[in-house]
């Protein structure tokens, strides 16, 4: 262990390069699907958003400039960013915004290795192209490889964010409003125009695949090939073959690929965008997308059907590769998932029946001011859904899920050992079309060494337990990434040991500006007011209908529209 920390020591003494990027944020025309013109968010005049390729260790310095109209931010998706955690950028949490006009540096630790992305998090930014794959290259890698690949996947609509989800918080139509289906997108541009990728005869490939998309799943898969999960979010495992990897919105994964021994045949490689809940719509769903394995220019395809007991990634039965025993806990915090209509017409989601709405000041920003109140969660405001934990408590979310949809929850600043799946008493219901395997979510606990993500995907009519360790001092977000669940309430706010954050941590002047030019407070608690005042807040929710999805295996209740 000793002789681990010195060489990490030593590598970022001595290794790391300082890498300069800056970024103009700001409103591009382009066509990225093939089927619409539109307004899109993107950088120095470019979409899609070019990737960023470092190596560990490396100093990278992001310089963002706004040209928006808006408050922007930048998320690096899965980095921890402990000792700065005013750094996470996300809007209302840990920081207010960059004004427009205005400009920030984000500092990015990249001494955790692996496959990341970087996104916008105000608003619906993420959703109208402020993202890209971030990629950080280990200094000593796990496993041995000739080549690596980077797929990013993305699910693109013809609407802005904005636009579609004042449509479905509209309470003059219909609901739920009528499904829309997106096209996917293969690194930027529409999936069926994606690059070949070129494998040589004997090979060894490690294919990342990213699902920074907005609201569907993606499965990915080489068929003739197997593919050997290696990586989860940034986390290694032991090898895990599978035929397809199915994944959720902020989900990623690297896996190691063989090449045939001979290049007599091209292959396919396909990415399939589905959405489980929806069996069909206008033909659309499923979409297969599909580009080509080239090991030789111009031979005959491969045509390979699929295995019909094709193997899926289940993560909780992959193994830490550093074998990392299980965590015990001495707390457990059940969240209960629900999407339901309140009287003001509108429906949302929400966690314990708590919606969340953005506080009016960042709660870090309240966090580090309020003192010894900021120990309490309510001081945070009763819309942030607060939950205080103290300096190294090991705690377990038990996250269920009576919806018929899975959901993929990500939490900021850590990544957690998925510990046990499991269904949720006296519901019976499989989820469709048959493309996912359509059984009822199992009971499944992890072995003795259970893999860590920071993203994880809440079963349909079932549970999922996650653990970690509150080592990260700072206020951290947890939602779904579906981003219209998010954007509707479907988040928490961890707040981790404010009492240890308050002696370590210094929030920026120049973030604290910020606030003062969006005329927004720079402390005081989740209204910008002393004490327990929330004077200035929005009106809590009021739920329309009885909240049964509190009561475990009951079905949520059926609503009839609004007329
Ligand atoms: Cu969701």
């Amino acid at each position: 262990m000793k002789i681990t920390a010195l060489l990490s020591l030593f590598s970022s003494l001595s290794l790391g390069a300082h890498v300069a990027i800056n970024w103009d944020i700001g409103y591009v025309m382009a066509n990225r699907d093939g089927i619409k013109m539109r307004r899109v968010i993107g950088v120095n005049g470019q979409t899609p958003v070019p990737p960023i390729e470092v190596d560990q260790y490396d100093r990278v310095v992001l310089t963002v400039h706004n040209s928006l109209d808006q408050p922007t931010t930048v998320h690096t998706h899965g980095f921890f960013q402990n000792g700065t955690s005013y750094l996470d950028g996300a809007a209302m949490v840990s920081e207010c915004g960059i004004p427009p006009g205005d400009s920030y540096t984000y500092h990015i630790d990249t001494s955790q290795a692996g496959t990341y992305w970087i996104h916008g998090h105000d608003q619906g930014q993420n959703a109208d192209g402020l993202r890209t794959s971030f990629i950080v290259r280990d200094r000593v890698r796990p496993y041995d490889y000739d080549g690596d690949y980077t797929f990013a996947l993305e699910d693109w609509y013809t609407k802005e964010f904005p636009q579609k989800e004042s449509e479905i918080l509209d309470p003059a139509n219909r609901f739920p409003p009528p499904a829309s289906f997106p096209t996917g997108l293969i690194n930027g541009y529409h999936g069926n125009e994606a690059e070949p990728i070129r494998f040589e005869p004997g090979k060894t490939y490690r294919v990342r695949v990213i699902n920074m998309g907005t609201t569907e799943s993606f499965m990915f898969s080489i068929p003739g090939h197997t593919l050997e999960v290696i990586e989860a979010d940034g986390y290694y495992s032991l090898p895990y073959p599978v035929d397809v990897l199915n994944m959720g919105p902020g989900q990623r994964y690297s896996v190691l690929v063989k090449a045939h021994d001979t290049n007599r045949f091209n292959y396919r490689y396909n990415a399939t965008l589905y959405a489980a809940f929806l069996p069909n719509v206008n033909g659309r769903n499923p979409q297969v997308y599909t580009g080509l394995v080239e090991y030789k220019k111009r031979a005959p395809v491969k045509k390979v059907p699929f295995p019909g007991d094709y193997r899926v990634v289940k993560d909780i039965e992959l193994v830490s590769k550093d074998r990392e025993p299980i965590l015990q806990v001495s707390r457990s915090v059940e969240l209960h998932i629900a999407d339901q209509l309140y009287t003001n017409g509108q429906s949302h989601t929400s966690f314990n029946n708590i919606t969340y709405i953005e506080p009016r000041t960042p709660s870090l920003f309240s966090m580090a001011s309020m003192g010894r109140l900021a120990m309490d969660p309510e001081v945070y405001g009763p819309q942030t859904h607060a939950i205080v934990l103290r300096h190294l408590e090991a705690v377990e979310f038990n996250i269920i899920n009576s919806k018929n949809l899975d959901h993929p929850i990500h939490l900021h600043g850590h990544n957690f050992q998925v510990v046990e799946y499991g269904p949720l008493l006296g519901l019976n219901t499989t989820t469709g079309p048959a493309l996912i395997p359509a059984e009822p979510p199992r009971f499944q606990r992890s072995g003795p060494f259970p893999m860590r993500r920071d993203t994880v995907l809440a079963p349909p009519f079932g549970y999922v337990k996650i653990r970690f360790v509150a080592d990260n001092p700072g206020a951290w977000l947890m939602h779904c990434h579906v981003m219209d669940h998010m954007f509707r309430g479907m988040q928490v706010t961890i707040i981790e040991a404010p009492d240890v954050l308050q002696h370590r941590q210094k929030i920026p002047e120049e973030l604290l500006e910020h606030c003062d030019r969006l005329g927004m407070p720079r402390g005081g608690n989740g209204a910008g007011n002393n004490g327990y005042d929330f004077s200035g807040l929005p009106e809590p929710l009021t739920l329309a209908t009885v909240p049964r999805s509190l009561l475990p295996g009951l079905p949520e209740p059926t609503h009839i529209p609004p007329s």
